[in-house]
């Protein structure tokens, strides 16, 4: 039983998203290209040589024009926070290069001019699956050890800007899943089945390293900057009771936990060292990355969006969120197979703060789903249930693992208006509590239209919760 159903009074409401899946404008304001304007179909296709008419990240939902418009619809929710990523080919249009584009460095203080008009909180992302194009192809991304410089410039630039302005940092979107998609994440060219794995584990440890001196950077620039880290969290359930399964479950943990531990603890795990040698990996670790990477975070992010199962002799393929696991029987999933698992929220909530005794920020979750508008009283909108109920089932989860005693500073649904999917490159896919009218053929008016769960969102966050 919750003795008090709403939230601590400083808890961050809000919503997240990414530059390269709603800003668009993908070569004004001098910006260079990023992978992402190569990746017209998504994470499973390879890219193409140059940006093509089929990519709807080049218009995106056009937030580069209409940011103030989509801003006054955060703030008519009541957010608190604003999770955004800078795109990193705007500030350094090849990446390589010692001087910032200052009209790209412009356009994110007008964003910020325009979230503190409405007293929202900025929390940004420094790194979202948007790795210049020119670094991806001409060093094969975070596999080359200068990509740590390029980097620390890129976010050293950011610290200095807004530094005074902005609170809350991230260093790399979901860091764990480089495993599983290395372009996207790594901005690796080499493709994944090309890749050997020294390659892999040598890109984790620079982006690890780069990470560290990140945060080391902000806190010298501005001693109140909090910096967290962000990782996909996925709990790992056995399919069965039998220990062979429980292990395998460890191990899979263990390749996600790494991240965090390293991020938490300043130094690489045992497990994680073996795993390495057991695969006949030898890491090029200098003593002044050992010394970086002691420049540990303020506090731990993650997306959740589902739940997975693993079997020892594997089990029906479940889909996943970058990565894949084994079917769990009890479940519902969504229309793209995510399954749905509200508990398991409280549970990962638990397992980090457990694990860590850092405050931790849901910067990630929502439903996916295939949305249809209709016309009531004359306004389109979206008779959007299932998003609710999502919202909700998730939310009383929350409120559960505060009661438990963790530590939770804010919560950021993901897509709070309709973006591009980073799987799907589609628009079909859509978690927003604001409909935006374009759609996979790239027509549209671009118009926005605020769903039904627009409603139940903004009165969960005036209520501070008790409406749930
Ligand atoms: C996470 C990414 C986001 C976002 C979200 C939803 O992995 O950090 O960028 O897109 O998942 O995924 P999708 O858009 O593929 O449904």
């Amino acid at each position: 039983m919750l003795t008090d159903t709403t939230f601590p009074a400083s808890f961050l409401w809000g919503g997240a998203v990414a530059a390269n899946q709603l800003e668009g404008g993908y070569d004004e304001g001098g910006k260079g290209l990023s992978i992402q304007d190569v990746m017209p179909r998504g994470i499973a296709a390879p890219p193409t040589t140059e940006p093509t008419p089929d990519n709807l990240k080049l218009e995106g939902i056009d937030f580069y024009h209409r940011y103030a418009e989509d801003i006054a619809l955060f703030a008519e929710l009541g957010f608190k926070v604003f999770r955004f990523s800078v795109a990193w080919s705007r500030i350094f249009p090849l990446g390589d290069e010692e001087t910032p584009n200052e009209e790209g460095l412009a356009f994110y203080d007008r964003v910020l001019d325009e979230l503190e008009k409405h007293g929202i909180e900025p929390l940004i992302t420094i790194s979202h699956y948007e790795t210049p194009l020119h670094l991806a192809r001409t060093y094969d991304g975070w596999t080359d050890r200068r990509m740590i410089g390029f980097y620390e410039r890129y976010a050293r630039t950011l610290f200095e800007r807004y530094g005074d302005r902005v609170k809350y940092w991230l260093t790399f979107n979901e860091i764990n899943s480089v495993l599983h998609a290395p372009l996207m994440s790594g901005g690796i060219w080499t493709p994944k089945d090309q890749l050997r794995p020294a390659d892999l584990y040598q890109a984790i440890h620079h982006e690890l390293v780069a990470s560290a001196s990140a945060t080391r950077i902000a806190h010298e620039i501005n001693p109140d900057i909090k910096v967290g880290c962000m990782v996909i969290a996925m709990p790992i359930y056995p399919l069965t009771p039998d220990p062979a399964d429980a292990l395998k479950v460890m191990q899979v943990d263990h390749q996600n936990l790494a991240f965090s531990d390293v991020h938490v603890r300043g130094e690489y795990p045992g497990y994680f060292l073996r795993e390495l040698r057991e695969a006949g990996v030898e890491l090029d670790i200098t003593d002044a990355d050992r010394e970086t990477l002691k420049h540990t975070v303020d506090f731990v992010s993650f997306s959740y969006y589902m739940s997975l199962c693993e079997a020892a002799t594997g089990g029906r393929a479940g889909e996943g969120n970058i990565m894949g696991g084994v079917q769990n029987p009890t479940l519902p999933a969504s229309e793209w197979g995510w399954q749905i698992d509200p508990v398991g929220l409280r549970i990962v909530l638990n397992q980090f703060w457990d694990r860590w005794r850092k405050p931790l920020f849901i910067v990630e979750n929502g439903l996916g789903a295939t949305d249809v508008l209709v016309e009531q009283n004359g306004t389109m909108t979206v008779e959007d249930d299932y998003r609710i109920a999502y919202l909700r089932d998730h939310l009383v989860q929350v409120r559960e693992a505060i009661e438990d005693g963790v530590e939770v500073w804010g919560y950021t649904w993901w897509g709070p208006i309709d973006v591009v999917s980073a799987s799907t490159a589609q628009l079909s896919k859509r978690y927003g509590f604001i409909y935006v009218d374009r759609q996979d053929d790239g027509s549209g008016t671009l118009a926005r239209h605020k769903k039904k769960s627009f409603g139940f969102y903004a009165d969960v966050i005036a209520s501070n919760g008790a409406s749930l």
